[in-house]
C-alpha cells in the first residue's frame, strides 16, 4: 500500500512542477541557461563543441530535469545539440545556445499538441500506477485468502 501512495505523490510533484514550467517567462529562464552554458562550456571558450555537451552528459555529475528534454522532444543532451547547433558547425555559441533554448521553451506550440502530449504523458503514469496498484491488491487477496483459510480451519476444528 506504502508503495502506491508513494508513487502518487511523485505524480502529483511532476504536475505541479509542470504548470510551474508552462509559466516561466524568459526573463525567468536565462541565469539558468546562461549558467548551463557555462557549465558545459569546459574550457570558457564561449563555445560548446560536441565533444564538450558529450564529456558533460557522460559525467553524469549535473542531471537535466527531465521535462526539460520532454519539452524539447530530445532524448538526450547531445540530441539537444544537434538541434541547436542549426547550421551543423560541430559548436555552438552563447547566444545560439540561448536564444536556441528559448525559442524551444517560449515557442508557440498549440494547445490541443500541449494537451495530447499532456495527456500520453499522465497515461503512462497511470499506467505504472496501476500495475503498484495491481501488486498491491494481489498481496490483498492473497492475505485475505490465508485469513478465510485460517477461519474454516477454526470453524471445521470447533
Ligand atoms: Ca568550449
Amino acid at each position: 500500500m506504502f508503495m502506491g501512495t508513494a508513487h502518487s505523490q511523485i505524480g502529483a510533484r511532476d504536475r505541479e512542477l509542470e504548470a510551474k514550467v508552462g509559466m516561466v517567462t524568459a526573463k525567468q529562464m536565462l541565469p539558468g541557461i546562461l549558467s548551463l552554458f557555462d557549465v558545459v562550456d569546459q574550457d570558457g571558450s564561449g563555445e560548446i563543441v560536441i565533444e564538450e555537451m558529450e564529456k558533460f552528459e557522460q559525467s553524469g555529475l549535473h542531471t537535466v530535469p527531465p521535462h526539460f528534454l520532454d519539452r524539447a522532444s530530445v532524448e538526450s543532451m547531445t540530441e539537444l545539440f544537434d538541434m541547436l547547433d542549426v547550421d551543423k558547425s560541430g559548436r555552438i555559441t552563447k547566444d545560439e545556445f540561448t536564444e536556441g533554448i528559448l525559442d524551444i521553451f517560449l515557442r508557440e506550440v498549440p494547445l490541443s499538441s500541449l494537451q495530447m502530449m499532456k495527456m500520453l504523458r499522465l497515461l503512462h503514469k497511470s499506467t505504472s500506477e496501476l500495475e503498484v496498484g495491481l501488486e498491491d491488491v494481489r498481496v490483498i487477496v492473497k492475505d485475505m485468502t490465508t485469513t478465510s483459510t485460517n477461519l474454516n480451519r477454526l470453524y471445521l476444528s470447533a
